[in-house]
């Protein structure tokens, strides 16, 4: 197969930040994906509905001329968030989704939730009116080792507040590890997953052997290999429960390269390519259309897009080493294997 048409995909975990920055890094989505789901850990975050409204308009404003692509806001919800808010920014189509960031789990979530008593009602009202929670899923805890930290909130956290709030709808975000894997293959109809791009190419040797490699460090962090082989299975096999969420999260390479940096990846630029090398690997070529473009949208019972777009592979396919920004270049993920899939213009 040398060619491969695929409905226009989406994007259903994205950071865009805001200002230069997002102007610099929303073409890199918006040339493949017709909607994303936008994540809300801005500085201050976006917990309102009119904090939502206002960032959607300034990503509208920001969208290259003749795009159509849409933006799917959401809420980082904290120990304040009011149900009345919520439900009214979701009763007008404003958010299409909720997000629980544990206090402190990665990049901007000081405001996450240390009390889950207090999320309580919003939870049940989420249940109520079928409003999707999207999930970071590791602990915060100093005591637990940062390897195992998605297993645990499996056990410690998701798990019992599923319990408790049935008819929730979660999607557990990123996820790493073999453990997530089967929790949401045997999970039931209310919890899906998105998986990244780097996750599906990285494993934990490509950020410490040989030298530490700081633009391949992210949250959570890559596991070992007998887990990426996992997350490569479970987006592979079709199953409707996983679907790509790129958490393609840009820092300044100053940011990311120094004595403490700033986790993420940034992979708008080339996922897409980098997905089809991965798939056709694992001889799922043809079942890369789920995972990109109709899986997500059956979860959050969204229609499907209407566009399509084509793959065609042929000699390598090369893409710039970073971006530029008025912040300073940013780094693309460099999946460190030859890429031979493009998407025809
Ligand atoms: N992980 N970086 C960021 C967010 C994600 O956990 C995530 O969703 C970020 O920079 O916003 C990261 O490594
Ligand atoms: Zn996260
Ligand atoms: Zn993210």
């Amino acid at each position: 197969m040398d060619r491969l048409t695929l409905r226009r995909p989406d994007d259903w975990h994205l950071h865009l930040r805001d200002g230069a920055m997002m102007r610099a890094v929303l073409p890199e989505t918006t040339r493949h994906f017709a909607r994303a789901i936008v994540m809300p850990n801005l500085v201050p975050p976006v917990v309102t509905g009119r904090d939502a409204a206002e960032y959607r308009d300034r990503i509208l404003s920001a969208k290259p001329k003749g795009s159509k692509f849409r933006p799917l806001m959401t809420l980082y919800l904290t120990e304040e968030t009011e149900v009345r808010d919520l439900r009214a920014a979701a009763d007008i189509g404003l958010i299409t989704a909720v997000k629980l960031y544990p206090a402190g789990a990665t990049t901007n979530s000081a405001s996450g939730v240390r009390d889950f008593t207090k999320v309580r009602r919003v939870l049940e009202n989420m249940a109520q009116i079928g409003l999707p929670l999207c999930v970071h899923g590791e602990v915060t805890d100093p005591e637990i080792d940062i390897f195992d930290r998605e297993a645990a909130f499996i056990e410690r956290v998701l798990d019992p507040i599923r319990r408790d709030i049935p008819g929730l709808r979660v999607i557990m975000e990123h996820v790493t590890t073999s453990d997530a894997v089967d929790y949401v293959r045997s999970g039931g109809d209310d919890i899906a997953a998105t998986i990244t791009t780097h996750h599906l190419v990285i494993n934990r040797n490509h950020i410490l052997a040989g030298g530490i490699r700081p633009h391949y460090y992210c949250l959570p962090v890559a596991k070992r290999e007998s887990h990426r082989r996992a997350l490569v299975q479970a987006a592979t096999s079709g199953d409707a429960s996983f679907f790509l969420g790129t958490d393609s999260a840009p820092h300044t390479d100053a940011a990311k390269l120094q004595a403490c940096g700033c986790a993420g990846c940034f992979t708008a630029t080339n996922t897409l390519s980098i997905l089809a090398e991965v798939f056709e690997a694992a001889g799922a070529l043809d079942r890369l259309e789920a995972f990109t473009s109709l899986n997500g949208p059956a979860f959050y019972r969204l229609p499907v897009n209407d566009g399509t777009i084509t793959l065609e592979r042929g000699d390598s396919v090369t893409y710039p080493a970073a971006i530029d920004t008025e912040d300073g270049p940013v780094t693309v993920f460099d999946p460190g294997m030859p890429l031979h899939w493009r998407v025809r213009d």
